[in-house]
């Protein structure tokens, strides 16, 4: 057999929709290459992979797992990916550093659609990838069907290298079509050859010179060959689809069943011989051959005892333990196993390690012994779709919280911790609820602070519809110096978006220069908060006349006749709501746009119109406004509708007035706290 193995250590992503048994994989994957003896299972909780509290308890992956293994010689390093959108990020990070990718999925045509953000992804990195049809055992519906559906799915071509065989309703092996050979699936074990069932000669005939057609797309010599009717040698074509496979033209197709180990040789051998080496990643990356070392921050953990742990790919030279990267030293070189780390005193390119100690890295940081060296690109961070307003659960943990949520969010840069001024509250901001309660958890897991969360508030304002004159006096006599301060004010509403705006137009020191500054700071103390409870927008103030009073006049006096005139006055100006409008960019399949229509109807927005999504076959966006009241669970809408798929970006675009019961209840709601 050809294509070479000699080529160092390389790392594969492990991706694909939740549940469709990535951690799964890596177990049987492990159990295979003997790096563990004892193979766990999702169900019972005791895989390599998922053994933080967090995955623990919820029985999914909630970041990233990496393993290291050897196989037939060739070191591997497998970075099983969470499937869950809302922890994509750690996926995403940790696709920078791959060599390829497996995307894993589940036998059923109508789940496909699942697969297209990540295949998206694989393509626009330009990693070449292999699609993994796992829980064989559970298919339904031919598997011409499933190939279908994903090849809609997909952007590359894909290319079924495998025929599973059927006996009556179970998968019991598969043939492997470029060497024409059948196996025969052993629980626990390596597949055993088996013949081809005579009744899938034909089928097997078909798909192989299907397989064949497609690779030669890209192979002019196999062209000729198919054009004169010489079917390749076995050898032949396995080079064909390696060479393809690894310069990421196609993507082949395997089949098996995680949980029972079945199908997972063949993968290996696959990766062994179709995977490209780590060089090719590099230069994709960008890095120079030759040169001083050169890492990159895949994940960093702040783990409760040991200190905090990075994960990192060796992207040129050697790595060794107490050297200085950035300008911190490794403190540890480890070989990880999920949460076991084993010593190293060395690493090389494309090896993917675990960095002791470097306090100051961040996932996609660059690092070499140089200080300031050029970093590398970035996994593309989306923007958060989710908040829940949090306050530590003891007052005095306040500091604590915001230091340890900072520490998260070197983790995970899709969280974001921010004050909302007009709310007074602190936001965590994320890909959704289980992001966030996850986030939660993690404070409390590995830092002990318990924190509290709720639905944010809405940062309201209230504005006015009639301007008046108001004229109002604080004077005070209680023995000795008294106050006194008295103002004219002239309150007209501006238009909207204009904010505040101050003027004086007093004549001949009626009120004192002084003191002016006083009556501003009066009329914006009340301003925080107007008659409706809100901040008040969108209005102009003109201190007009006044009068003053040689001895008791002060600024203090002039600031409450400042307050005390908007008290009185802004009521009397017809005061009204105003309700934060966004627009919002909604991307979704076409086929289920007029279902994400209906979700925008059905809370108050208003459809812009729609468009096709740039590079996105078969997407669609919808623009649309949207109230920010109507937005907290928008995005658990949108994903239930779209299997997930769905998402949107977001920004501010006005205040609006808002009437009648709705406006009643936002201000009875709010004032009661
Ligand atoms: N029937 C069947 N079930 C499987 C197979 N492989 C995995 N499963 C089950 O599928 C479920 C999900 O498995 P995981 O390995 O946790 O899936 P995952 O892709 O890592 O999930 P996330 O990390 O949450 O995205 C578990 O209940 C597994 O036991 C298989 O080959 N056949
Ligand atoms: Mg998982």
């Amino acid at each position: 057999m050809s294509g070479s193995t000699d080529t160092g250590p390389r790392s594969v992503a492990l991706v694909g929709p939740y549940t469709s048994g990535k951690t799964t994989l890596l177990e049987a994957i492990l159990f295979a290459t003997g790096a563990i003896h004892r193979k766990g299972s999702a169900k019972e909780g005791n895989t390599v992979g998922d053994a933080s509290p967090e995955a623990r308890d919820r029985r999914m992956s909630t970041e990233i797992n990496v393993a290291t293994t050897t196989y037939l010689g060739d070191v591997l390093t497998f970075l099983d990916c969470p499937g869950s959108i809302e922890f994509w990020q750690d996926g995403a990070n940790a696709l920078m550093g791959a060599d390829a990718a497996v995307v894993v999925c589940e036998p059923e045509a109508d789940k496909a659609i699942m697969m297209m953000p990540v295949l998206r992804r694989l393509s626009d990195m330009g990693l070449p990838h292999f699609i993994f049809v796992n829980k064989m055992d559970r298919a339904s519906g031919p598997v011409g069907d499933l190939v279908t559906a994903l090849q809609e799915a997909a952007e590359k071509p894909l290319v079924p290298r495998q025929l599973p065989i059927v006996d009556g309703e179970a998968v019991t092996g598969y043939v492997d079509l470029p060497s024409l050979r059948a196996f025969a699936y052993k629980p626990g074990a390596a597949s055993e050859p088996r013949d081809i069932p005579g009744d899938m000669a034909d089928d097997v005939a078909r798909a192989r010179y299907e397989m064949l057609e497609k690779l030669a797309d890209f192979d002019d010599t196999l062209m000729e060959q198919l054009l004169e009717d010489v079917d390749p040698e076995r050898d032949a074509a396995y080079d064909h689809l390696s060479a393809i496979t690894r310069d990421g033209h196609v993507a082949p197709i395997l089949f098996g069943m995680a949980e029972q180990g079945a199908g997972v040789t063949r993968l290996l051998k696959a990766l062994r011989h179709e995977a490209p080496a780590a060089n090719a990643a590099a230069e994709r990356a960008g890095v120079e051959p030759g040169g001083e070392p050169l890492v990159q921050i895949l994940k960093s953990v702040n783990t409760q005892h040991g200190g905090k742990l990075s994960v990192a790919r060796v992207w040129r030279g050697r790595v060794a333990d107490g050297m200085t990267l950035g300008d911190e030293r490794v403190a540890g070189l480890f070989r990880l196993l999920g949460r076991q780390t084993d010593k190293l005193t060395e690493a090389v390119a494309g090896d993917i390690v675990g960095l002791g100690r470097l306090e100051r890295a961040v996932a996609g940081a660059t690092l070499s012994p140089s200080k300031d060296v050029a970093q590398l690109p970035r996994a593309p961070v989306p923007q958060p779709v989710y908040a829940l307003a949090m306050t530590a659960a003891d007052r005095n943990d306040e500091v604590k919280v915001s230091g340890a949520v900072t520490k998260l969010m070197d983790e995970d840069p899709s969280l974001r911790f921010e004050h909302e001024d007009d709310t007074n509250q602190w936001l965590l901001w994320g890909q959704g609820e289980m992001h966030l309660r996850v986030a939660a958890d993690r404070l409390r897991n590995r830092s002990g602070l318990s924190v509290k969360v709720e639905r944010p508030k809405v940062p309201y304002k209230e504005a006015i519809r009639k301007g008046i004159s108001q004229h109002a006096r604080y004077k005070k006599q209680t023995g000795g110096h008294g106050q006194f301060g008295d103002v004219h004010v002239d309150i007209k509403p501006l238009p909207r978006g204009s904010g505040f705006q101050f003027d004086d137009k007093v004549v001949g020191g009626a009120v004192p220069r002084q003191f002016i500054p006083a009556v501003e700071a009066g009329v914006q103390d009340f301003l925080g908060k107007g008659p409706l409870g809100f901040p008040v927008v969108d209005l102009s103030v003109t201190l007009t006349d006044g009068q003053h009073h040689s001895v008791d006049s002060s600024e203090l006096a002039f600031k409450t006749a400042g307050r005390m005139a908007m008290l009185e006055g802004l009521p009397k100006c017809d005061p009204v709501l105003l309700e934060p409008i966004l627009h919002v960019d909604i991307s979704a399949p076409s086929e289920l746009t007029s279902r994400v229509n209906g979700v925008v109807s059905s809370r108050r927005g208003q459809i812009l119109g729609f468009d096709a999504r740039p590079g996105w076959q078969g997407w669609d966006i919808l623009s649309a406004q949207l109230p920010q009241s109507e937005m907290h669970d928008l995005i658990i809408e949108i994903r239930s509708l779209t299997s997930g798929v769905g998402t949107f970006t977001w920004k501010f675009d006005r205040l609006q007035e808002l009437h009648g019961r709705l406006a009643d209840e936002v201000v009875e709601t709010y004032a009661a706290g």
